[in-house]
């Protein structure tokens, strides 16, 4: 009876073990029912009983320590197992990483956001109004008269009798009129609807007006403000014109002209060969506006103007088709 061999070839086994499969390979050889103990334990049978009972011992004993060791050797393989399982299912950091597709301000947003800066930094804060509004605050508040063109079906949407989707943002200042005393300046920034459709008009767009009424509010102011704003938005150098015009709610009225921003005055398709783009309508408020909000025209006056954003836009980025705006193409709101 060699006990050392036996011993050898535990050692030899244990240390040959090197996954979790040699483990049971190894236990099987080794401790298994038709292992070497066995084997060993068999042959023990044919000894005297002295010799029978000290390698009995011996041999058993090796048994145990044997089992023990491989048992620890077992719960070291099983965990490190467990953890690569685990590992897997959670995350593959092999895959290829997924790059999240980034939004980005609409262009009309972006244009409103550089409006609003540019007028806020001017002193004026931003007011709003519903989408839905009334026939009276829409157009009998603003001196429009019951047969203007404005009114008509074809030009405004008729939510029913006396309730419209407003032509224009103008309810909105109306509102703050009624609501507070001089002095006021505000713009009034949002979504406006008529009965149009081509290639310069939707039936949704959006408008900027503004608003500054207190004692002793000139032409000249008015003229002041939207220089800034236009030397602001399209450059130092860019010319403007006042020219006169006609609005129900302002007297004088004037619309307001840029030098062309595409072509630099020379001519181009886009200001129709005039060198000039009308951008602004604007004006000293009327003093029946002024009467129906209960201001008293003798004590204050004021300018107003509006823009439609779109088009600004159009002017500023280089687009040639409103459309293209509400189309939501990714391959054309990306460029901007
Ligand atoms: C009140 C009094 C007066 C707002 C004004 C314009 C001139 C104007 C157009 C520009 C292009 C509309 O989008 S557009 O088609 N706007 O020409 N708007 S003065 O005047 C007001 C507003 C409110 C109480």
């Amino acid at each position: 009876m060699n006990i050392d061999k036996l011993k050898d070839k535990v050692e030899r086994g244990i240390s040959s073990i090197k996954t979790i499969e040699d483990v049971r390979k190894v236990k099987a050889y080794l401790v298994g029912r038709k292992g070497i103990f066995s084997e060993y334990i068999d042959t023990i049978k044919s000894l005297d009983k002295e010799e029978r009972k000290v390698f009995g011992k011996e041999i058993n004993s090796l048994k145990v320590s044997t089992e023990n060791r491989l048992r620890e050797i077992e719960t070291r393989y099983e965990a490190e197992e467990r953890r690569k399982e685990e590992q897997a299912s959670l995350i593959d950091i092999t895959m290829p990483g997924k790059i999240p597709l980034i939004g980005k301000k609409h262009p009309i947003t972006q244009t409103f956001d550089e409006i609003i800066r540019i007028f806020a930094s001017l002193g004026f804060s931003v007011a709003e109004g519903p989408d839905i509004e009334s026939d009276y605050y829409n157009f009998e508040a603003l001196n429009i008269p019951k047969d203007h063109p404005a009114r008509d079906m074809q030009d405004t949407f008729y939510i029913k009798q006396g309730v419209v989707l407003r032509t224009h943002t103008s309810p909105v200042q109306v509102r703050v009129m009624e609501s507070q005393l001089p002095p006021v300046k505000i713009i009034a920034p949002g979504a406006v609807y008529r009965c149009d459709n081509d290639i310069s008009h939707t039936p949704m767009f959006h408008q900027v007006e503004g608003l500054m009424v207190d004692k002793n509010v000139k032409f000249s102011d008015l003229k002041g403000i939207l220089s800034i704003f236009v030397h602001e938005m399209f450059g130092t150098k860019t010319p403007l014109r006042f020219r006169p015009s006609y609005f129900p709610f302002t007297e004088p009225s004037a619309e307001v002209d840029i030098g062309c921003v595409i072509c630099n005055g020379d001519g181009c398709r886009v200001c129709k060969e005039t060198g000039w783009l009308e951008i602004l309508g604007s004006g000293m408020v009327h003093p029946q506006v002024f009467r129906i909000v209960g201001y008293d025209p003798e004590e204050v006056t004021g300018f107003a103007f509006g823009m439609g954003v779109e088009r600004i836009a159009m002017l500023k980025f280089g687009i040639d088709d409103i459309r293209q705006f509400y189309y939501n193409d990714l391959r054309f709101l990306s460029q901007f």
